[in-house]
């Protein structure tokens, strides 16, 4: 396991530009008796997002709650999604601790949506205390699948095994840069020192392929030679049937590598990993399918 310091979201936190939740004003009360302001700022990065109907590219918002209050306390953002949005979490709880200098607290939400959902406007609204926030989701449309295009993008992954610190999107999220490994973008197996490892995309149809190209890490701190793939087949199945052996790749040191073939009609596709440079894991940075 290669580990580069950060957190996932380290980079799209720093481009954090806050809102502030304004309370409404209880009517009711006097204002010595409560607060009519939140103490607690919400902000979300980005302010406003964009998701595609692919099942494994999903819109990354990050919400961030921090106490600007004297007062220690519990906090419960809700999370309202309008339409056709999909969230990995409805609501966001956490302890706030009332700290000088004031501390976020930040966590991760998945936004989705299904394939054959319009191009259109949604929001998703923030609720904490009496306050609200509006998040705007646009729904754009599919990328085209004409016969230039990688069919892998952002289709449906699955394998034998992921390691806790990757994503199983990770190697179709159209991002083949190295030196995003781990933090943003990749897949990393889960079974250090235990090989074979498979890697399979569901294509969105049956298609006639004839090209893979998979990245393996190669970094100028890590290069392929080292800690990348070395030895694979690519496979490919078609319905029910089973997997058919179309390329195979031995004692690779690049980083990045095309297999082509003979057209063969294909629904999914398969790297069957079968040893590492450095015989602990399987890395792969991105793997592209491309049509005849
Ligand atoms: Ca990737």
């Amino acid at each position: 396991m290669i580990k580069v310091p950060g957190p996932r979201t380290a980079a799209v936190l720093l481009a954090a530009v806050g809102l502030t939740l304004l309370g409404v004003p209880a009517t009711a009360e006097p204002p010595a008796a409560a607060p009519t302001r939140s103490t607690v700022q919400v902000s979300t990065t980005p302010e406003r997002l964009d998701v595609v109907g692919l099942p494994c590219l999903p819109g990354q918002l990050t919400l961030t709650m921090i106490n600007t209050g004297s007062e220690s306390r519990y906090a419960d953002l809700f999370l309202d999604p309008t339409g056709p949005l999909q969230l990995s979490r409805d609501i966001f709880s956490s302890w706030l601790p009332a700290t000088d200098p004031d501390q976020p607290v930040s966590a991760p939400v998945e936004v989705r949506v299904p394939r054959d959902t319009e191009p259109g406007d949604h929001k998703i609204t923030l609720r904490l205390d009496r306050s609200r926030l509006d998040v705007p989701v646009r729904v754009n449309p599919l990328p085209g699948k004409d016969p230039g295009s990688n069919l892998a993008l952002g289709e449906q992954a699955a394998a034998s095994s992921t390691h806790g610190n990757f994503e199983l999107c990770g190697a179709v999220d159209g991002d083949a840069d190295s030196e995003h490994w781990d933090t943003l973008t990749g897949w990393n197996d889960g079974t250090r020192a235990a090989f074979p490892d498979t890697y399979d995309v569901a294509l969105a149809e049956p298609t006639m392929i004839n090209k893979v190209v998979l990245s393996t890490l190669d970094s100028a701190r890590y290069p392929a030679r080292s800690v990348g793939l070395k030895d694979w087949d690519v496979q490919v199945r078609s319905g029910a049937g089973g997997w058919t052996t179309v390329a195979e790749v031995r004692g690779n040191q690049a980083g990045r590598v095309t297999s082509t073939f003979d057209p063969v009609r294909a629904d999914q596709v398969r790297i069957l990993c079968l040893a590492g440079n450095d015989n602990t894991y399987s890395r792969i940075v991105e793997l592209e399918v491309y049509g005849s």
